[in-house]
């Protein structure tokens, strides 16, 4: 068998210049996307117990606060400094590194684009590249699994080992963006990775419970009332559910409750493409696109100012969902007939 776990040449030619900078900076602060994931906050975690075993100091700066679900994740709790907060501000001020991971693009960190200076930031991620990138120097590759992959990658290419800690982060980051190894992204590599982090520990139930088989009893609550509202199009290749604003403030759900949502969407029979309508406050709406894979859903949600993968994006967009609605259903539906 081929050596699964060897980097890609042309993954391991841009890590490589990215690992110069890296190593030598003295602070680095760790970047993730608004409404941190699972692979954001496990790459920041996987990157963070990394650095610091090589004496590096490190912080975690994220433009929305990190989720309370995947603190487990983190070595360390005091390494979080939610941004707008004095210890944000000391974290960016002091640093001369900044690593922003699992995104690339400008309008996905908040409030951090008018704080990260391009010429000290890197970026690792494994999203198409958009028209604007953060950081002068960026690694891009969509043909990662997720960013945590991506992260695996950069330690074993610095010749460590890979530490414990690093290891859970990298798992989780792995299990998040495949579907717990459902979805298409799932790739002889992701397993063979994956394997890896268990010989150095990793219990796969363990990261299972946390993730996934404990939740707040207003997640269901929401799902009730998103199932509520399951609708289609007339030849049920489209299909969507709508969260109006007064339901996620009557349950007080987080932006944490609602991932996975579309999977129950995608899941109908004959649905091709799954939407998910998040009215995030009065007026704006958060869509979710998934594809089984008949359209392009980045193309989609870029049409709405968005962007993402082929088979997962999401927008957005200064609208009711009332509105919005019929407006993106007829775009998905123009792009299913080609
Ligand atoms: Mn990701």
């Amino acid at each position: 068998m081929t050596d699964l776990l060897a980097v890609p040449e042309s993954r391991a030619f841009p890590l490589r210049r990215l690992l110069q900078p890296l190593l030598a900076a003295r602070h680095v602060t760790l970047h993730t996307h608004v409404q941190a994931d699972g692979d954001g906050t496990g790459s920041q975690a996987a990157v963070a117990a990394w650095l610091e075993g090589r004496g590096i100091r490190v912080s975690v700066v994220n433009p929305t606060p990190f989720p309370d679900s995947l603190r487990f994740v983190l070595h360390r709790q005091d390494l979080v400094a939610d941004l707008g907060t004095p210890e944000a501000d000391a974290a960016l001020d002091d640093a001369d590194l900044h690593l922003v991971l699992d995104t690339s693009e400008p309008g996905r960190i908040g409030g951090l684009a008018q704080r990260l200076d391009p010429a000290r930031t890197l970026v690792v991620d494994h999203h198409p590249a958009g028209r604007e990138v953060v950081g002068e120097v960026a690694v891009q590759d969509p043909s990662a699994a997720a960013t945590g992959e991506m992260v695996y990658d950069l330690i074993t290419l610095a010749g460590d080992p890979v530490p414990r800690a690093s290891a859970l982060g990298a798992y989780v980051a792995l299990v998040s963006d495949t579907g717990s190894f459902r979805y298409g992204n799932t790739t002889p590599r992701v397993l063979a990775v994956a394997a890896e982090l268990m010989t150095l520990g990793i219990d796969p139930e363990v990261v299972y419970r946390r993730l996934f088989a404990t939740a707040p009893r207003r997640r269901l609550e929401l799902l009730r009332e998103a199932l509520a509202t399951l609708d289609s199009d007339e030849d049920g290749r489209i299909g969507w559910m709508v969260v109006p604003h007064e339901v996620a403030a009557r349950l007080g759900a987080t932006g944490e409750d609602f991932d996975g949502l579309s999977e129950h969407v995608r899941s109908v029979e004959g649905t091709e493409v799954a939407l998910l309508f998040r009215e995030t406050k009065p007026g704006e709406t958060k869509i979710s696109l998934r594809s089984n894979g008949a359209a392009d859903v980045n193309a989609i949600a870029r049409e709405f100012g968005g962007g993402g993968h082929v088979k997962a994006a999401g927008a957005l967009v200064h609208e009711p969902a009332e509105t919005l609605v019929p407006r993106v259903v007829e775009a998905v539906a123009r792009a299913l007939r080609g």
